[in-house]
């Protein structure tokens, strides 16, 4: 057995618990916000921030993918809590200097906790760990560029390196990367969608053909019924709480499918709105369907038996035959299918009452105008391509896709996630795209796919990939198997990281490593003395201008779009057929190339300095379908049941309030009532007593993957109304515990909401 140590150390915090909050938002939020940015610079400063954040001329929040309003904004505060939180870190003043560096060794900085290093500060200037030392010392930018040079030149092929991005980066300096890599010579371009919203980009891909989701904000508005599936947006995309509000006030149902009963589905008090000011609140969710983890397959399917009954019953009045003949395949295939469950059978795999999907099926019994969100407590699952196209299918039934007011919207994780990979951040990219590049560029990009996430990790491991570089993210601490990805790194020749801010993947390192400190969005970005602004693809296809207006905290970041360019430099020399130094007098001419390359980006520099941006063609949600045949497809998928032994527990990793991924902001979960610990076990009152144990009790996890036993120490359990048999740690502490091989089928994403587990006593004391 294996234990952690720098790679994800154990350390209590304090914990004290209270009740759940039964309500999200008002003034605790409001509280909370101002109370992050205090802790991190001063008022004025930080009023310049939030003024800015999310304003047309502003700069693009640095937390989550929800969209801003296309209409009017609120001029005081168009974000969330944790908008102001993301901003708070990255605008913060503290810096790290060069004596940060000689002080700390690597070794001791991994003792420390995730919230810890976090709270450091920004990287104040380029950093390098030489073979076999101890501390990170400063280097030259050009120093820095020419050692990643010399390794990248040195590699027996190009695709013996891994470039990784995290889905902050920007559109410019996304396309820059890409073309950089592919001008190298490989597709090893893995990227965070690997783990999050994979999934959905492939089910929506083969069913509607485009991997994006229909709906737009307006959409909500018109909504009858919005269903929510495996998302906690109270906590993760606070402003979608204002969207259903009002979605809501025009008389929407809403259903909300949760192992967890979580607070912002609930009700929520509007902090921006008098009435919230005033604790009126709103109640959100209608219908509150508690499956077992994993259970929406079973629960979709006998919510679509119960109607086809009706539809039997009174043919031509549930389901929307016009729309299914004309714009649809499989359907006959798909009834058949469907025919052959029985309600008492998916109900039980499911975990929900019957009752409870009746009133479901009844509520979306004569409504045509649905929408469902989706986010990873769908994506993150072994079958989670089937669930989602499952969904996919019950829209179709009711002619759901390409109407006002209906649609697919799989809420993005990142902010400009999607922009990402609308630019080429993409290992399996398609021939259209490599064609264009020759086309306009003289090259020929590598034709092969290349790694994702857990390619690369095995590839690493295997030592057949011996470069990584990171634009971005937490590559080490995001991943799954952290032990084996740590190995995985550590066998490379040079790690890189483009970083904002410390975390763990510069402390588990290759032979060499570099630290390159960029620009984030909230920072003023000069070049040659002309400011800048980049752009942002949100998760309804809005593509939008991001100014940042703070001024860097020191004159040594570069920014993302500088650092490729001066690398490529660096890499290419004179050789090269791409102009990078033009590239970086004007982020405009970035621009002008992305038009020539990427479809719909048609008179982009002038669309985008149109107040609130411009939407991208979008086929599905127009009501085409860009497959082979033209048509929507259904999907036939069984439902399929874990099975658990005697002492096993399904265990789904999750997000506190507090944490941006492997961000941690602060160590409370507000709305789940614990509050100064991480590190917990969410389980069912049931399972406790029957396992012998009492809350507050510290116990150990296990999981035996594939005969290898991995283990994270030291978790405190808390009782929670959770179904039997599931239970909820946070990532990243746990993800020692998700197995590197245990992936979705098709979409490869790690099934980091199912991991199978035991659970010992421990010997750790508080
Ligand atoms: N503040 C904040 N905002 C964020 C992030 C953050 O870390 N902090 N992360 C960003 C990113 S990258 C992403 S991808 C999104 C993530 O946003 P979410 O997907 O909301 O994040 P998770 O915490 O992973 O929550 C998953 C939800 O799914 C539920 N769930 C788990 N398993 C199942 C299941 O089998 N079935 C069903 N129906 N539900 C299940 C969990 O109880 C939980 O409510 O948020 C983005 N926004
Ligand atoms: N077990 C488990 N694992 C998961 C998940 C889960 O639900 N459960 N969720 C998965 C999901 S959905 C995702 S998206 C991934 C996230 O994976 P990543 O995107 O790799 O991780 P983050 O924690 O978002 O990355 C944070 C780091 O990004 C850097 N950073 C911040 N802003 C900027 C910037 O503007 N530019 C640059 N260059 N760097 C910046 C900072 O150094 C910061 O430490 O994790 C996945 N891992
Ligand atoms: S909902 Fe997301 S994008 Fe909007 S302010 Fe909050 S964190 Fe930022
Ligand atoms: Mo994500």
């Amino acid at each position: 057995m294996q234990e952690t140590g720098v790679e994800n150390p154990v350390r209590f915090t304090g914990i004290r618990l209270s009740k759940p909050a039964t309500v999200a938002a008002g003034i605790p939020a409001v509280i909370s916000s101002v109370k992050h940015i205090l802790a991190e610079m001063n008022a004025f400063r930080g009023m310049k921030a939030l003024l800015e954040l999310n304003q047309k001329d502003g700069f693009d929040c640095p937390g989550c993918a929800w969209p801003d309003p296309d209409d009017d904004r609120s001029p005081i505060g168009e974000y969330c809590e944790n908008g102001a939180k993301a901003v708070a870190e990255e605008a913060t003043t503290k810096r790290l200097l060069p004596d940060f560096f000689a002080a700390n060794s690597v070794a001791s900085l991994g003792l420390l906790t995730d919230y810890e290093i976090g709270k450091m500060g920004r990287i104040a200037q380029p950093m390098y760990l030489a073979p076999d030392a101890t501390h990170y010392t400063p280097v030259s930018w050009q120093d820095a560029f020419g050692k990643i040079a010399d390794h990248l030149h040195t590699l027996s092929s190009p695709h013996e390196a891994v470039f990784y991005t995290s889905g902050r980066t920007s559109n410019e300096a996304a396309f820059l990367y890409q073309l950089m890599v592919r001008e190298y010579g490989t597709n090893n371009l893995p990227d965070c969608s690997n783990m999050c919203h994979e999934s959905s980009g492939v089910a929506l891909g083969e069913a509607v053909g485009i991997g994006k989701g229909s709906v737009t904000l307006e959409d909500f508005y018109e909504a009858e019924v919005i269903m929510i599936l495996g998302q906690n947006p109270g906590t993760n995309h606070p402003r979608m709480l204002t969207a259903l509000q009002k979605a809501k006030a025009g008389g929407a149902t809403i259903i909300s499918v949760n192992p967890l009963p979580e607070t912002g589905l609930i009700s929520f008090l509007n902090p921006q709105t008098v009435k919230g000011m005033l604790q009126i609140k709103s109640d959100l969710t209608d219908i509150f369907l508690q499956v077992k983890i994993n259970g929406d397959m079973a629960l979709l399917k006998a919510v679509l038996l119960l109607l086809l009954e009706e539809e039997d019953k009174h043919p031509g009045t549930v389901f929307d035959q016009a729309f299914i003949g004309e714009k649809t395949s499989g359907y006959t295939d798909y009834i058949a299918h469907l025919r052959q469950h029985d309600f008492a059978r998916l109900a039980a795999a499911s975990g929900v009452a019957p009752e409870l999907i009746r009133k479901t099926a009844n509520a979306l019994l004569h409504k045509k105008k649905i929408i469902a969100c989706w986010a990873m407590g769908l994506t993150q699952h072994k079958n989670a391509v089937d669930t989602i196209r499952e969904i996919v299918n019950l829209l179709l039934l009711k002619g759901s896709i390409g109407k006002p007011g209906a649609g697919t919207c799989p809420v993005r994780g990142h902010s400009n996630v999607q922009g990402d990979r609308t630019m080429g951040i993409y290992e399996k990219p398609a021939a259209r795209l490599l064609n264009k590049i020759e086309a306009i560029y003289g090259f020929r990009p590598p034709q092969e796919h290349g790694y994702d996430v857990v390619a690369a990790i095995q590839a690493m491991h295997r030592g057949d990939a011996k470069v990584f570089i990171a634009m971005g993210g937490n590559f080490l601490s995001a991943t799954p198997d952290t032990l084996f990805t740590a190995q995985a790194l550590r066998n490379c020749r040079l790690t890189v990281h483009v970083s904002t801010k410390l975390n763990r993947s510069h402390i588990v390192h290759g032979r060499e490593a570099l630290i390159l400190p960029c620009l984030g969005r909230s920072d003023k970005d000069l070049q040659q003395g002309v400011t800048q602004f980049v752009t942002c693809e949100n998760s309804m296809g809005v593509v939008q201008m991001s100014k940042g207006n703070l001024d860097p905290v020191s004159p040594h970041l570069k920014s993302e779009p500088a650092i490729v360019c001066e690398l490529a430099q660096a890499l290419f020399g004179e050789q090269s057929r791409v102009p990078w130094k033009t590239y970086t007098q004007h982020y405009d001419l970035i621009r002008d190339a992305i038009e020539k390359v990427i479809p719909g980006f048609d008179q982009y520099n002038d669309r985008v300095r149109h107040p609130g941006g411009f939407y991208l063609p979008n086929c599905s949600r127009n009501g085409q379908f860009d497959t082979p045949d033209s048509k929507a497809g259904f999907n036939i998928a069984p439902v399929t049941e874990t099975l658990l032994q005697p002492g096993e527990y399904m265990m789904m990793t999750i997000r506190s309030h507090d944490q941006f991924n492997t961000t941690i902001y602060g160590l409370d979960d507000r709305y789940r009532g614990v509050h100064h610990e991480r590190r917990v076990i969410f389980m069912n009152a049931g399972d406790i007593a029957t396992a012998g144990f009492r809350p507050g009790d510290i116990v150990d996890l296990y999981n035996y993957h594939g005969s290898t036993e991995r283990v994270a120490k030291g978790f405190i359990i808390v009782s929670y109304n959770i179904p039997e048999n599931c239970t909820a740690t946070y990532f990243p502490e746990t993800n020692v515990l998700v197995p590197v091989n245990s992936v979705a089928d098709k979409s490869n994403t790690p099934t980091s909401k199912l991991v199978i587990i035991r659970i010992k006593p421990s010997d750790i004391k508080k």
